[in-house]
């Protein structure tokens, strides 16, 4: 596929603090479509898009914060990305905090069911994204999207129905944990999902982790959606989140993730979330969320033979 398409996803509802609608904008002048092009890709920029209303979106607890704004946004973003899922293009999402992948992940895993292939999704990310709406303490919509998309009750407020084709969590993989909640690590634990923390990767080195999980995909036939939180980088070098929690992935790390994944042509689609361009460093976090982009793209230092090619 040489095509890729760009779409804005402004959310920063889900996240309990402001900033991340700037993140689209500020991939766009850390140049993320010129380094793309730069790679031989055609690159369409589609702009932002917009949230539907969703007045019927009433929220079962008093926790929950903008949920009528948040089912909105996964509403519209379903949309997008069924329609962006069956087409010849690769769609990258812009976010945006990371409850754009409420609507982005059941979105593509509608996609895939109409092409009769299943979705397999990699959550890189600090946290395990996990909770429910009757599990979440803070009641932020970012700390949910995983949970949703895999299945669990209790979300029909979402898109005013249940969710379509839900990703079977036996299909999911996690990658960088740090910080999981206590009811979510319980939830988390039943649902069966792979899920490493950063004392697995210490242990034995993030590539020995992720190999056998691409190689499960590469078997199924499968798709795969990647969902990267920038909270998954060490906050050293990733100071733009609201999130930070200590003892991330290094750049070396991050940046073998996107050559492995690149190099196993099995990633279809891919949201870049929870950027809030106000808390960053001279557009440092930007910058290197381009990088690790570009890396998932094929740049590489050295010309080496990629599988498949
Ligand atoms: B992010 C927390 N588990 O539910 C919660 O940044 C944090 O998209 C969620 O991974 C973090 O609020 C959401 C405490
Ligand atoms: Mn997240
Ligand atoms: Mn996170
Ligand atoms: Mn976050």
């Amino acid at each position: 596929m040489n095509r890729i398409v760009l779409l804005g996803a402004p959310v920063e509802e889900g996240s309990g603090r402001r900033g991340c609608r700037m993140g689209p904008d500020a991939y766009r002048t850390a140049g993320l479509q010129e380094d793309l092009s730069g790679l031989g890709f055609e690159v369409e920029d589609l702009g932002n898009a917009t949230c539907e209303p969703a007045p019927d979106a009433v929220a079962p607890n008093s926790r929950l914060v903008e949920l009528e704004r948040v089912a909105g946004w996964t509403r519209a973003l379903h949309g997008w990305a069924r329609d962006l899922g069956q087409r010849d293009a690769f769609p990258i999402y812009l976010g945006g905090d990371h409850s754009l992948s409420l609507g982005t992940v059941t979105g593509q895993a509608a996609a895939a069911e109409a092409l009769g292939r299943p979705l397999f999704v990699l959550w890189l990310d600090a946290h395990s994204d996990f909770n429910t709406f009757e599990t979440t303490e803070t009641g932020h919509l970012h700390g949910v999207p995983l949970a949703y998309a895999c299945g669990l009750p209790g979300f029909d407020a979402l898109l005013g129905r249940p969710v379509p084709s839900v990703v079977d969590p036996a299909n999911v993989c996690i990658l960088g944990l740090r910080s999981v909640d206590k009811a979510e690590r319980v939830l988390l634990r039943r649902s069966g999902a792979e899920a490493h923390d950063m004392r697995a990767i210490d242990e034995a080195g993030i590539a020995r982790l992720l190999e056998p999980f691409l190689e499960t995909v590469a078997g199924a036939g499968g798709l795969l959606h990647v969902s990267l939180d920038v909270d998954f980088l060490d906050p050293g070098i990733a100071p733009a989140v609201g999130t930070t929690v200590p003892g991330g992935a290094t750049f070396r790390e991050a940046h073998l993730v996107m050559e492995m994944l690149h190099d196993s042509r099995l990633v279809s689609s891919l949201d870049l979330v929870e950027l809030n361009p106000f808390l960053d460093d001279r557009g440092q976090t930007a910058r290197l969320m381009v990088d690790l982009t570009a890396s998932l793209f094929g740049r590489q230092v050295l010309d080496r033979p990629t599988r498949g090619h």
